[in-house]
């Protein structure tokens, strides 16, 4: 079965995709894939320029080795773009795989090891009384899990707080809430701002009033993303123990690995780390000295199936477990990957889920379902995800930023 052609899909149904679609000589098709959020041309032209034509010929039923030849064949290993794109061609060949087995791609990967994958929401607002009314929302749309942020007084516009800008953009209509999609059309990021002393005062006692109010169970998680030195990580990690956090993620940029040690010689709030982070060896003395909870890999960011596979068996030695980034920057086709894996994995934690909107899923059609607070596999063959094409012809790529951060000084800081 040879790989007779790939194509890249670039659709933009209220944020741009980036999709890749092999198709091999017998007529089986399949998904990958490849969106990097800001810098998705550059993954279209990686793919189409340098990976397109060396797939052709190339038998579709070896994954592995075809991983291996599109890693080490570039010589320049690594890196967001070529792992988004080296990501696509493997998830599309799972998806193939599937196809001709005739079985839901989980079932090539284990079977079932449970019945749903637990997700969590975003839950946001500006003030509290904002705050209160998002996480009961997420509550009664059935979700058991809620991530919780917040604005920060004295700062105009912080990460992960939705408006009703977001709203319109996601292509839901003002009145919907969309949290949160931090890509902002346009031709330059916006800027927020940031400063790290208020955030410090005020978490604590956004977490306290929010206990107060839904009461000890209910699983919650904060996203500090990547703002905190290790010793600023460290105090808010113990400041926010008393609040049970189900996880505290990014709370260093963690590049430096040894920052981790850090912060976990002083707390024992669990620690989310790796949505940016595109190869296993990112993660290498995270898990040998034991130094976080959760992976946050995706499968569209971190060179497939195959690879996040490897991750998460590698986690496995060191009791650290699953926690795949699931924003609406990896696509449906990624987040059908990932309930894909989810499901068979050992060592599953939680998947991230923020619903797309209702134009990406007349792009892309999927059969996995959200019931009782968890994904859930459909049982079609492959991914279970079709790519209309009329309907994403009709979405053209339009320029779209991830926000910078400024500190109230100027000085850039990282978003
Ligand atoms: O910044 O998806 O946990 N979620 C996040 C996201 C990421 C964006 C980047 O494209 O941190 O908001
Ligand atoms: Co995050």
């Amino acid at each position: 079965m040879k790989i007779e052609s790939a194509e890249v899909l670039v659709s933009s149904p209220g944020r741009n995709f980036v999709t890749l679609r092999i198709t091999t000589d017998d007529g089986y098709t399949g998904l990958g894939d490849a969106t990097v959020n800001g810098r998705e041309l550059a993954v279209a032209s990686y793919l189409e320029d340098h990976v397109v034509p060396l797939l052709i010929g190339l038998d579709a039923h070896r994954i592995e080795d075809t991983w291996q030849y599109l890693y080490r064949g570039a010589y320049w290993r690594r890196g967001p773009i070529t792992m988004a794109a080296i990501a696509a061609v493997d998830t599309a060949l799972w998806d193939i795989k599937a196809k001709v087995a005739k079985m839901p791609l989980y079932q090539l990967l284990g079977g079932r090891s449970r019945e749903g994958l637990l997700v969590y929401g975003h839950a946001s607002g500006a003030e509290l009384p904002e705050l209160f009314d998002s996480i009961r929302e997420h509550q009664e749309e059935g979700y058991r899990a809620i991530r919780v942020q917040t604005g920060v007084p004295g700062l105009p516009s912080v990460y992960g707080v939705a408006s009703s800008a977001n709203a319109q953009q996601g292509g839901m209509g003002v009145t919907t809430r969309y949290d949160h999609e931090p890509a902002r059309p346009g031709e330059r990021p916006v800027e927020e701002s940031w400063d790290t002393r208020a955030y410090i005062r005020h978490i604590p006692t956004v977490f306290e009033a929010v206990r107060n109010e839904f009461g000890p169970e209910l699983p919650l998680l904060h996203d500090a993303h990547h703002r905190l030195t290790p010793i600023e990580a460290a105090k808010v990690g113990k400041l926010l123990e008393p609040y049970d956090l189900f996880w505290l993620e990014d709370v260093t940029p963690a590049e430096n690995q040894a920052a981790l040690r850090r912060v976990r010689e002083h707390t024992t709030t669990p620690l989310a780390i790796g949505e940016v982070f595109n190869t296993i060896y990112d993660y290498k003395d995270l898990f040998e000295e034991q130094l976080i909870d959760y992976v946050r890999s995706p499968i569209t960011h971190a060179g497939g199936i195959t690879a996040l596979r490897r991750i998460f068996d590698y986690a496995s030695v060191y009791q650290i477990k699953s926690g795949v980034h699931g924003p609406t920057d990896v696509s449906p086709v990624g987040l059908a990957a990932a309930i894909h894996l989810g499901i068979a994995i050992p060592n599953f934690g939680i998947q991230e889920y923020m619903k797309h909107s209702a134009a990406t899923h007349e792009v892309f059609r999927t059969d996995f379902a959200f019931e009782d607070g968890m994904l859930k596999p459909g049982e079609a063959v492959g991914l279970g995800v079709e790519y209309d094409d009329e309907a994403g012809a009709g979405h053209a790529y339009s320029p779209a930023y991830l926000p910078v951060a400024r500190l109230l000084d100027g000085s850039m800081h990282n978003w």
